[in-house]
């Protein structure tokens, strides 16, 4: 069993609205505190009570150092039983070996959440991982009321340094989907009349604007001439994907959801929920402010008059211009030959890692049908059991017949790969996250060619009606989840589990007393409570 005890208190040093700076020399243990509230905030001007992790939306950035473990105690602080009082949280991208699976947060997968008053430690190593990451709520939609924010692993001996001259706090964007109602509300909603409610506006590093609102000083990115940027863009939506340019600027990506890429420019790029890119930009245009034009994309804004997709935007701002907005429009971003797009399946990772043979091959196929709010896998819409899959395959329900239809529970034996080929009947886009690891892209939408050769790795992937093949390991005995990470399709039943080698599970998996009192504690909890 990994041990947790404490090495060191790691001072940690300026935290300045929600950015916790560390200091430089990293030890290899950092301790990280979230207490869970409902606060009042206001990213685009209307105030509303959120879940909120240390009271700011976004919540902390974690800041950590290739190598390092993390051990984040989080606070259950939450008391307004209009939205979800118990939570549960995901570090979304982080691998994590089978060991220690049960710090998987996945509620009713690899453990139960807790409620209030109650606290949970999650350790994670985070081995030789570096880039781009985020933690948010996996319970139910919780983090579309504000439990969302960054983790970004710096490697000190980047391979990828030499392309840029900065990065840090103040390169990291995030894009996020924001709404003035309760998650719970809007939940209620889409299980009645199919249709997700429409976002009221788009954020840029927590800042928009809405019709009819306040006008919200948008962030701004500061820039020097001549230097080159590392920007980390995140995704940080429940539901919206979002089309990114950077007016006059080219963006050079060079990191895929933690995973180090060949340069490739483009000047727009459409990132969906949960994916992360990292780009250099070189701060080569005359001296003057320009418009980030960060397009939200979800659902037509006819179904909110508040939502202004055109008002979703932040600024990148040269040293010496103006402290005022762009003097040029607002647009959408470069449009037909002026727009050099992502193509994913031109991504080309810096360590080329061939795609094996598959050993077993599965189909899925994302519909739902006329008349239900329920997304199916293969016409089975996924039901959270009451006891979560790791304690009953610690208990011993290693077989597949010990998983009720309803839990789109696959059971692969470990050390094979898998493939699996994602159909999207309606070219939905809904961004598969496989939980733990990350998969081989095969085949991306939108393209016929199949890489086994040097396909991108990463572990958010976009589906379409061109489907997408995606390949993975089953390493790492234990169940993860592998899901939508549009959180209202997961919560209609978009998930499934990967069971990997669940017969060597008890050799390999050995909780602590901590995950073990956490589902008789949820289980004991009022309904209103958990
Ligand atoms: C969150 O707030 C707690 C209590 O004030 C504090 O101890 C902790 O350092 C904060 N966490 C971060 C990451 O800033
Ligand atoms: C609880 O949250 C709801 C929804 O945001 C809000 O209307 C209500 O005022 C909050 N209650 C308290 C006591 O803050
Ligand atoms: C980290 O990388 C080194 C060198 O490639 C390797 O020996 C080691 O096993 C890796 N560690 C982990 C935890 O993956
Ligand atoms: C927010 O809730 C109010 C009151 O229930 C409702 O009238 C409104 O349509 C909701 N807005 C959205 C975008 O769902
Ligand atoms: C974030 O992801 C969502 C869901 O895929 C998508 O609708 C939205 O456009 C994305 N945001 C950006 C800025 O790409
Ligand atoms: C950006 O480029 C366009 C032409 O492509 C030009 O009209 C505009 O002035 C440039 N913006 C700035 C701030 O220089
Ligand atoms: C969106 O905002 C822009 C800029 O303020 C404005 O010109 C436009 O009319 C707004 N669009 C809608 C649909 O209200
Ligand atoms: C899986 O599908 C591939 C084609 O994509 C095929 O070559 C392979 O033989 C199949 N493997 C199994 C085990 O069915
Ligand atoms: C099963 O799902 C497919 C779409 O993948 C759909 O065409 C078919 O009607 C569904 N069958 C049933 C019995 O619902
Ligand atoms: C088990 O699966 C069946 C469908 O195969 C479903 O009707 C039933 O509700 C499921 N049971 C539970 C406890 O989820
Ligand atoms: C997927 O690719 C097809 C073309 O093969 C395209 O028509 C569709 O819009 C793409 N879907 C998404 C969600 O990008
Ligand atoms: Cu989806």
């Amino acid at each position: 069993m990994r041990s947790i005890a404490p090495l060191f208190m790691l001072p940690l040093l300026n935290t300045v609205r929600g950015a916790t700076v560390l200091a430089p020399a990293a030890q290899p243990t950092q301790f990280i505190t979230l207490d869970i509230v409902n606060a009042p905030t206001a990213p685009d001007g209307f105030t509303r009570i959120g879940v909120l992790a240390n009271g700011t939306y976004p919540g902390p950035s974690i800041v950590a150092t290739k190598g390092q473990t993390l051990v984040v105690k989080v606070n259950n602080k939450l008391t307004n039983d209009s939205m979800r009082l118990s939570t549960a949280l995901d570090f979304d991208g982080i691998f994590i070996d089978s060991d220690n699976v049960f710090n998987e947060g996945s509620p009713f997968i690899n453990a139960c959440p807790f409620g209030p008053g109650e606290s949970y430690t999650y350790t994670l190593p985070l081995g030789n991982q570096t880039g781009s990451f985020w933690y948010h709520s996996q319970l139910s939609v919780q983090y579309a009321d504000g439990l969302r924010g960054t983790l970004i692993i710096y490697d000190p001996e980047d391979p990828l340094a030499h392309l840029y001259d900065v990065d840090d706090a103040s390169t990291v964007l995030t894009v996020a989907d924001w709404t003035h109602n309760t998650s719970t509300s809007i939940l209620a909603s889409y299980l009645a009349t199919q249709i997700i409610p429409v976002s009221d506006s788009g954020l840029v590093n927590g800042k928009g604007r809405y019709n009819g609102g306040p006008e919200v000083e948008y962030a701004a990115v500061s820039v020097k001439t001549g230097k080159r940027y590392r920007f980390r863009l995140i995704n940080i939506s429940s539901r919206a994907n979002f089309v990114v340019s950077i007016d006059n600027h080219t963006m050079t990506i060079i990191e895929v959801d933690g995973v180090a890429t060949e340069p490739h420019d483009v000047n727009i790029l459409t990132i969906g929920a949960g994916q992360r890119y990292s780009f250099v930009l070189t701060a080569n245009q005359p001296i003057a402010n320009y418009w980030i034009n960060a397009l939200i994309n979800t659902g037509s804004p006819a179904r909110n008059p508040n939502l202004n997709v055109t008002l979703s935007r932040g600024i990148l701002r040269y040293e010496g211009a103006p402290e005022e907005e762009p003097q040029t429009p607002m647009t959408e971003g470069p449009t037909g030959a002026d727009a050099s797009v992502l193509n994913e399946w031109e991504l080309v990772p810096l360590e080329a890692i061939p795609a094996p043979e598959p050993d077993f091959n599965l189909t899925f196929r994302t519909f739902m049908p006329a008349g239900l709010t329920e997304w199916e896998i293969n016409n089975i819409s996924y039901i959270p059991p009451a006891v979560p899959t790791l304690l009953r395959v610690l208990d011993g329900e290693t077989q597949q017949m010990d998983f009720n239809q309803t839990e789109n529970t696959f059971l692969f034996p470990a050390h094979k790969t898998v493939q699996v080929e994602i159909i999207d009947a309606i070219n939905e886009g809904h961004p598969f996250h496989m939980h733990g690891m990350n998969f081989w892209v095969v085949k991306s939408n939108g393209s016929d060619i199949i890489n086994t050769v040097n396909p991108i790795r990463r572990d958010v992937c976009v589906t379409g009606t061109g489907s997408i093949i995606l390949r993975f390991r089953t390493d790492k005995p234990g169940p993860w989840a592998f899901h939508c990470h549009i959180f209202y399709h997961f919560a209609a039943g978009l998930v499934s589990v990967i069971g990997a080698g669940f017969n060597e599970i008890g050799k390999t998996v050995h909780p602590t007393e901590a995950w073990e009192r956490l589902c008789p504690a949820y289980d004991a909890l009022p309904p209103g409570e958990q």
